[in-house]
């Protein structure tokens, strides 16, 4: 399929100069000898031994020998795509930034989504964190938006970030456990780090495994500022909506796809594009006044806080869609490198200490990943505009800088490059006004650990708490250490008690009545343990409806993967009166059957199967529909992994339609007993079935549906 490549992108443009393409080239060497045999090397005779001499061989060897980078010490394992941000309105009342004030442009984006803890080539359904990385091509200058898909983090300060890591990375003496938090480790340290608590009971919930990269929201996290012309600052926090909703499998599913597809996301997110289904999100912002800085109960730069959208609702004010893949993976993808530092005018940071010290991390963790202090002039990090200044020299410089100098100030060169004036855009880092003692301490304004996590659960549905619960109790329950298990059950009692009554049973423990060190260990060793205690939890908002996945979108089946179970003899008429209603609304089917190759439907039309049944999972579908007719339904019978995957899609809430004969198919699973539910749907209207599906889950069957042993 052709891919929409949008001619008015400056930075496909630029990309485009750096394409190699070797359709109808003669193979040659890396300095362009043309190449005669690649198959064999140079030998003392045809059963001789290789010869030094062989340049060709060395040439090819050595390149394949050094062909792997360091992976990323974290996200290592993720997956990007192009395409642009335009803005809807102009917010200059907030932000200069050309991005933010002019509505004509389509800003160039690269996006890449990854998991945190996994190496690269781990499966993309581990319980985790998802990065939502987003460099933007603006013509000021390249803005780098490095966010996740939850809007906190797990701790206060950068100088923690290392232990955190270490923590969930697989333990060092074993190497186990791969992609997973749930290990004595991670427990070890979340238990008495307790600023963790927030993220982690979003890690616990279904937004740590996502349906899709393409349904997750995104956030920047910290509290940044936006600078306008007149040089005032307004706190602000970016979130990311995605226009198909918010929706995640469940634990059961995840486990399951990282056997049948462990490119589950990868995969996703490329056939989208490679369909013409844009990803879309729209940028939203919260803005607190410069004055409001002390207003809230909480610290605007701690970032394991959010604000609730009840209390500052986000103003929507742009759109980014993704509508091109790479052309490689490595070159784009993997050597794109992305620095919270990278900032326009109009946009600057605030002082939360994570933030912080991430804007030296990134930098410095490039330098050994890619190689060189020239990272930026690797063409998917080369910025839009020109680039000049005195840095000379390094790693595979690829520029030829020109004339007798590399200094300012000079007068051989001319005085050039010559500094910006502020008229001219340059930059000027926001003048907060700073009178401070020098201190290594926390801020007690960032003690309290408990009311945030309380509200999030609070706030959730009852399915998604029911899965917070069966999260942790699946997480405590791989941990050996019961010491370890019982502070975090003492910790979860804290957020919840019924949260912590619920996974006790589970893990076949008591809730101690109180534990006996520090709950807080995140302090210095002559702190004052008393002053950096968590205080109680305080409930300034009942529920914040913006956290439940309940309330997101339901209003599409775009892009949903419906399975069609089908053999030969299946009845064409079914088919069409479900198929053609479901493509409309942008679905995709795909043709199940007891082998691959074609089908023969009944009225004598040979067609395409897309999966045999034993290629294939139900948990890599969204739903499922099984058109009548007699001779295939006699076949699907005979194959029991028809009926498990019957199964299975009712076990994981998600719609079944079947039409005439294909009852009986039903009749032969469990779902026989529970044709009354609302989303099993015999001999019923495709709108019935689009509606179930637009759903994405009917968890009123949750509780049924559990006992189903798929
Ligand atoms: Fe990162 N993080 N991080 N992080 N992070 C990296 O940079 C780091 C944090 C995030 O797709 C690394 O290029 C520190 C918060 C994303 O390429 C590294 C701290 C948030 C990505 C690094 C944090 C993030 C990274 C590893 C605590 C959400 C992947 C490779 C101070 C707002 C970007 C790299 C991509 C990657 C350090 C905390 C998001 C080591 C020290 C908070 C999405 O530099």
């Amino acid at each position: 399929m052709e891919k929409n490549i949008n001619s008015t992108n400056q930075k496909t443009k630029s990309l485009k100069q750096f394409e190699k393409n070797a359709e109808n080239k003669v193979m040659t060497t890396n300095q362009g000898l043309k190449v005669n045999d690649t198959n064999n090397s140079l030998k003392n005779g045809d059963r001789g031994s290789t010869l030094l001499e062989d340049f060709l061989l060395r040439e090819k060897i050595t390149h394949f020998d050094h062909e792997r980078i360091p992976e990323r010490i974290v996200h290592a394992r993720g997956s990007g795509a192009h395409g642009h941000f335009e803005l809807y309105d102009s917010i200059e009342k907030y932000s200069k930034a050309g991005i933010f004030t002019d509505t004509t442009r389509k800003t160039p984006v690269f996006a890449r989504f990854s998991t945190v803890a996994g190496s690269k080539g781990s499966p993309d359904l581990a319980r985790d964190v998802r990065g939502f990385a987003v460099k933007f091509y603006t013509e000021e200058g390249t803005w780098d938006l490095v966010g996740n898909n939850m809007p906190i983090f797990f701790i206060q300060d950068a100088m923690k970030f290392p232990d955190l890591i270490h923590s969930v990375k697989p333990e060092p003496n074993k190497e186990i456990p791969q992609a997973a938090s749930a290990h004595d480790t991670f427990y070890d340290f979340i238990s008495r780090t307790t600023e963790t608590l927030h993220n982690q009971i979003w890690v616990m919930s279904d937004r740590a495994i996502p349906r899709s990269y393409r349904m997750m929201e995104g956030f920047g996290i910290h509290t940044f500022r936006l600078i306008n012309k007149k040089g005032e600052s307004h706190f602000v926090k970016f979130h990311w909506k995605p226009k198909l909703g918010v929706h995640s499998v469940t634990w059961d599913e995840a486990v399951k796809i990282n056997g049948a597809d462990s490119d589950f996301h990868r995969r996703d997110l490329w056939d989208a594009i490679e369909a013409g289904h844009y990803p879309e999100w729209e940028l939203g912002i919260q803005i607190v006044a410069q004055e409001d800085e002390h207003k809230f109960e909480f610290d605007l730069l701690d970032p394991t806080k959010l604000i609730p959208e009840e209390l500052v609702s986000v103003e929507i004010i742009g759109k980014m869609t993704l509508n091109r893949n790479p052309e490689n993976f490595f070159a784009e993808t993997e050597q794109v490198a992305f620095l919270p530092g990278h900032i326009v005018p109009g946009i600057d940071f605030t002082n939360d200490p994570l933030l912080q010290g991430r804007l030296f991390s990134y930098r410095d963790t490039q330098l050994s990943r890619l190689g060189s202090p020239n990272f930026h002039q690797i063409p998917i990090n080369r910025p839009v505009g020109e680039v000049h200044n005195n840095q000379r020299d390094g790693h595979m410089q690829m520029d030829i800088p020109k004339g007798q100098t590399a200094y300012f100030p000079n007068s051989l060169g001319g005085g050039c490059p010559h500094l910006a004036k502020m008229a001219e855009g340059a930059f000027h880092s926001y003048e907060e006004r700073i009178d401070a003692k020098k201190i290594r301490t926390r801020s007690e304004s960032f003690n309290d650990h408990f009311s945030q996590p309380a509200l999030f659960y609070r706030s959730l549905a009852n399915w998604e708490q029911k899965h917070v619960a069966e999260a942790y109790t699946f997480e405590l329950g791989k941990c050996s250490q019961k010491h370890i298990k019982e502070r975090m059950l003492w910790l979860i009692s804290q957020i919840d008690m019924d949260l912590a009554n619920k996974v006790a049973k589970g893990l076949g423990l008591k809730i101690p009545e109180n534990i006996e060190e520090p709950i807080n260990q995140a302090i210095g060793a002559d702190a004052d343990i008393e002053k950096h205690q968590p205080p109680k939890k305080k409930n300034y908002l009942n529920s914040d409806p913006a956290l439940s996945q309940a309330n997101t979108k339901f209003n599409s089946i775009e892009t949903r993967k419906i399975a069609v179970l089908a053999a030969d003899g299946f009845s064409m008429s079914d088919y069409n009166s479900m198929a053609k209603p479901l493509e409309k609304e942008g679905a995709m089917l795909k043709l199940i059957s007891p082998h691959g190759g074609t089908i023969t439907c009944d009225e004598n039309m040979e067609h395409e199967v897309d999966a045999a049944i034993m290629t294939t999972e139900s948990v890599l579908f969204d739903a499922v529909y099984i058109p009548g007719g007699k001779k295939s339904i006699d076949s699907l019978k005979k194959e029991p992994k028809f009926k498990k995957f019957i199964n299975e899609i009712f076990k994981h809430c998600k719609a079944i339609a079947a039409n005439n004969e294909a009852e009986s198919l039903i009749d032969t699973t469990f779902v026989v007993d529970y044709k009354d539910d609302n989303s099993v749907l015999i001999n019923k209207n495709p709108k019935d079935f689009i509606d179930a599906i637009s759903k994405h889950r009917n968890w009123d069957r949750m509780d049924i549906a559990a006992k189903i042993p798929a």
